[in-house]
């Protein structure tokens, strides 16, 4: 079931307006991390506290359908705040990667299957490794499945 709400833009400029002009140009533009020109898609979760809709950008990491969540939030000390919300509500979840968005299920991997994952996303964005090094907290990652899938 599609997630329907109100759209509360991130107080993070540089977010919200990768995400307008991402949605606005159907993928096309603003569908890359700045100049890196590694691809990013655009994630809707629903806010844990707010119940709105939160949307943001994050590392494009796809494999065979599925997508990696990796919530570094730049090697932070702390969780992202949409971690919260995807744990309160892992099927409130859409993902955008290209011209139109899509309903997912996240869960939460750890062990063999989260190493797995960190490959995949190490490789598609090297920078979570330094982020990785930059902080104690074990950077979580999500596996989201399409959810008619
Ligand atoms: N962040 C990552 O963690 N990993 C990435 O791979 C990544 C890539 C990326 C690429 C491009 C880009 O533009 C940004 C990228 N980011 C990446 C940054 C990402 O988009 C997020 O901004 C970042 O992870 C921080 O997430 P956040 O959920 O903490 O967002 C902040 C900035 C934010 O928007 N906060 C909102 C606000 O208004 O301050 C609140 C968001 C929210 O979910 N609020 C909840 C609610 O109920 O509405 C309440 C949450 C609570 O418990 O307080």
């Amino acid at each position: 079931m599609p997630l329907t709400g109100e759209y509360e833009p991130s107080t993070s400029e540089w977010v919200r307006d990768q995400v307008a002009e991402y949605e606005r140009s159907g993928g096309t533009r603003a569908n890359t991390l700045q100049d890196t020109g590694l691809p990013v898609v655009i994630v809707t979760s629903r806010g844990a506290k707010t119940g709105k809709l939160r949307k943001f950008a994050l590392m494009r990491v796809e494999h065979d359908g599925e997508y990696a969540l990796v919530a570094s939030k730049g090697g932070a000390p702390d969780h992202p705040q949409w971690y919260w919300n995807l744990k309160a509500d892992p099927a409130a979840l859409m993902i955008q990667d290209g011209p139109e968005a899509f309903d997912y299920v996240a869960r939460e991997v750890t062990g063999e299957e989260k190493a797995e994952w960190w490959a995949r996303a190490v490789a598609a964005y090297p920078p979570y490794a330094e982020y990785q090094e930059r902080t104690t907290r074990e950077i979580p990652v999500f596996v989201a499945r399409r959810a008619d899938g």
